[in-house]
């Protein structure tokens, strides 16, 4: 099998699930299994914390003038409600189908990066905890879950909550990019002989596209963090009204990665329902190639329609055709695939299994969501129905009805591969016609309510006619929610106890993970079965009526180095969030800034010098490795020094120029020139810093000796890494230093 050998190796020494006991086994694994499995428990955890959130509200809600919360508090959990709901449980339970399923989908032993895969976990884990510590810390924020600003801002949400928002994100982000970089190298680079990219499965393929959207769509997340958090912490400009930032600009950056947002939340998901239905309907998928394309234009339009959250900022007219015309785009890749289903189902001999059950549930509850959807895409309406009780209603149907049902789905369908044993039917059926119909009936009424004038995010309401009781039906929904979850907790424990054993391939399926025992041992397979078609078990099971769908087409995996196609991954996302800190720089500066700017606070020439240096050091790391290539350590070395005394120089170069401007009393709060150029070419700084860490590292293992295999690999990854950091600086002087002068 192709692939790294560390990674086989790795993974060969960690036993699977059932041959390590113990916390500490879990803890250190870096198996995918084992760390996909902490995933779905960690965020079916986090989705019973976001359920609790969700039923003190609609107690609340449940009758007018009710007080059973107070206003502050109300605040608080609607904002933790949408957060977790968000960042803690569908885009990381998503992640856990993906991080369990994908290597056995593809035939490989595991992820191209397993301890990264396991620090993407614990990132999560992390960033979650440090989000809850807010309700200790002085408050949890109150700010919704996009957090708009000034609210945001410290003079109006003076607690820490927000700041515990930010940073717990940024960790949960910078773990999902992570998860994206390893997603894009392995599948790319461990697919099993014959599983070529037109052969993939859907739900790989769909993984594949959602972590393009991870790298871009999370690099603009962690940018708008980093920013909010240099206005909280440091009493930077970027959002603040007040002191010239823009709260418009925030909405710009925040939903520029919320819309992909919402398809890095549903794509995986719709990946489930292309598995689960043509193996309940016997028939292989309908128009394999129109999914997967859709998919694809999906991502693309994803970032072109961001401004449908803001149709009531007044962008005016031409903006607000635009995107008006952008999002109704979108609904046709959709719609493809809505038709693709429903065709597979046509003439199928369908199961009505509990995982076939979801997906009906998914395809009636999505479609009606994705229709409210395209009414927001007319802009009038959208005036009339934003910020609505109908918002919260399309909302719920797309992720509750959309993905949380696909991701049901998902869980009755795998169970038996991840444990070996069947989760019980009759519990299972119970509980998809109680979460269905108690859906229904907490979301439905409330597009009404929405038409009627209910405002989202208000504490209580006036005892107006019909609010009462259409509040009063949605609450009560809730509570048929709630009694689902025990009934399907129940059906878990018992199935894990003394379920009907599985076998390897209980649902007849035709994908490699069922090629496997349930569950799979430590190494995946023993044998990875030949792929000479999208049904490798099929083809297998019938081989008189194989599925000879395409002649291969040249070799599977394409032939890159995983450490460089990781390291090519994760600085396309970087370039995304470096954009955006010039992009905020350039918005501000072409507006004028009072006071000191670039052209009376800034030295050029000595800039300059600093920019020769950083420059030169390319150079020598360049040729440095032209040395290792050639098998001469001793002159490798050299270069190497000489790199790293070059980039220092450069840094000391910066922290001497930094000094000076903060003695003439600029600094990140003094203007926005302050605000965005400290923040720009501090992250920079960040950049250079850790890559001369890594290189002084690759230094010192040079000293002590041999620098073959592994660890050459490593200093052409570092050799990427730096040749980037440099390129941004060449744009950074160009834009701040040079222009200014011409
Ligand atoms: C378990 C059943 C659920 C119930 C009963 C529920 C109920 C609610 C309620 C009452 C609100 C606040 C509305 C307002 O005051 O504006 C809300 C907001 C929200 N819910 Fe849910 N929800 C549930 C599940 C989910 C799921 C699975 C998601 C998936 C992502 C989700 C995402 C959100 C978001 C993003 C908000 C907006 C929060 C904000 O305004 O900042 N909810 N939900
Ligand atoms: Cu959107």
């Amino acid at each position: 099998m192709t692939g790294i050998p560390l990674a086989g190796e790795q993974t060969a020494q960690r036993s699977g699930l059932g041959e390590y006991k113990g916390a500490l086994s879990w803890i250190a694994s870096v198996d995918h299994k084992v760390i996909g499995i902490m995933y779905l428990a960690t965020t079916i955890f986090f989705f019973g914390v976001g359920g609790i959130e969700a039923m003190l509200m609609r107690i609340q809600l449940a009758k007018p003038n009710n007080a059973f919360l107070t206003p502050s508090a109300y605040n608080q959990i609607f904002t933790m409600h949408g957060t977790t709901m968000v960042f803690l449980v569908v885009m990381p339970m998503l992640i856990g189908f993906a991080t369990y399923l994908v290597p056995l989908m593809i035939g490989a032993t595991d992820m191209a990066f397993p301890r990264l895969n396991a620090l993407s976990f614990w990132l999560l884990v992390f960033g979650g905890l440090l989000l809850y510590w807010s309700f200790m810390a002085g408050g949890a924020p109150a700010t919704g879950w996009f957090s708009y600003a000034p609210l945001s801002e410290k003079q109006f949400s003076s607690n820490a909550g927000p700041d515990y928002w930010a940073l717990g994100l940024l960790a949960t982000g910078i773990g999902t990019v992570m998860s994206g970089v390893n997603f894009i190298v392995t599948i790319i680079t461990l697919r099993a002989p014959g599983l070529t990219i037109r052969r993939l499965p859907l739900f790989v393929w769909m993984t594949l596209i959602n972590s393009f959207l991870i790298l871009f769509a999370l690099a603009a997340l962690n940018a708008s963090l980093v920013m909010l958090l240099m206005d909280r912490l440091l009493q930077a400009r970027f959002f603040n009204p007040a002191v010239g930032g823009s709260a418009i600009l925030w909405q710009h950056y925040f939903w520029a990665f919320g819309h992909p947002e919402v398809y890095i939340m549903v794509l995986p998901a719709f990946g489930i329902i292309s598995e689960v239905i043509p193996v309940f309907a016997r028939k292989p998928i309908f128009g394999y190639s129109f999914v997967a394309a859709s998919t694809v234009a999906i991502a693309f339009l994803s970032f072109g329609v961001w401004a449908h959250h803001m149709f009531a900022v007044g962008l005016g007219p031409t903006w607000e055709l635009v995107f008006g015309a952008s999002s109704m785009l979108i609904a046709i890749p959709t719609g493809v695939k809505i038709f693709n289903w429903v065709a597979t189902l046509w003439g199928g001999a369908i199961r009505f299994s509990t995982p076939m059950l979801f997906c009906i549930g998914f395809l009636i509850t999505f479609t009606a969501g994705g229709l409210s959807g395209v009414t927001f895409a007319i802009v009038p309406i959208d005036w009339a129905t934003t910020d609505s009780y109908y918002v919260v209603a399309h909302m719920h149907y797309v992720l509750f009805g959309g993905s949380l049902f696909a991701m049901l789905a998902g869980i009755f369908y795998w169970f038996p591969k991840v444990t070996g044993k069947m989760l019980d039917e009759r519990l299972g059926k119970w509980f998809f016609w109680l979460i269905f119909i108690g859906f229904h009936m907490t979301f439905l009424i409330q597009h009404f309510l929405g038409l009627i004038g209910m405002p989202r995010r208000i504490w209580t309401y006036p005892n107006l006619p019909y609010w009462g009781v259409m509040n009063l039906i949605s609450t009560a929904g809730t509570f048929l929610i709630a009694l689902s979850t025990l009934v399907f907790l129940a059906n878990v424990i018992i199935s894990l106890r003394s379920g009907a054993p599985a076998g390897d391939n209980p649902w007849e399926a035709w994908t490699l993970e069922w090629a496997t025992t349930s569950p799979p041992p430590v190494h995946n397979f023993d044998q990875v079965p030949p792929v000479n078609s999208r049904r490798p078990l099929w083809d297998l099971a019938h081989p008189d009526r194989a599925d000879q769908d395409l002649p291969e087409e040249g070799g599977v995996n394409i032939d890159i180095e995983p450490n460089k196609l990781g390291m090519g991954m994760f600085l396309l996302s970087e370039a995304f969030f470096f954009s955006l800190l010039i992009l905020a720089y350039v918005y501000y500066m072409s507006g004028g800034s009072e006071g000191p700017n670039a052209l009376n606070a800034l030295n050029p020439l000595l800039a300059g010098i600093y920019t020769v240096c950083l420059l030169l050091s390319s150079v020598t790391l360049w040729r440095g490795v032209h040395s290792l290539r050639n098998g001469k350590p001793g002159q490798f070395r050299l270069w190497l020094l000489a790199t790293v005394v070059l980039g220092a120089i450069f840094l000391i170069g910066q922290g001497r120029e930094y000094l000076g401007l903060i003695n003439q009393n600029v600094t990140i709060s003094r203007n926005l020139f302050g605000t965005t150029f400290f923040t720009l070419t501090g992250f920079h700084g960040l950049h250079v810093f850790s890559g001369l860490v890594a290189l002084a590292v690759l230094l010192g293992l040079a000293f002590m000796g041999d620098f073959k295999g592994l660890r050459s690999r490593a200093v052409e990854t570092v050799e990427l890494y730096w040749h980037f950091v440099d390129a941004v600086w060449v744009i950074i002087f160009t834009l701040v230093y040079l222009l200014p002068h011409l």
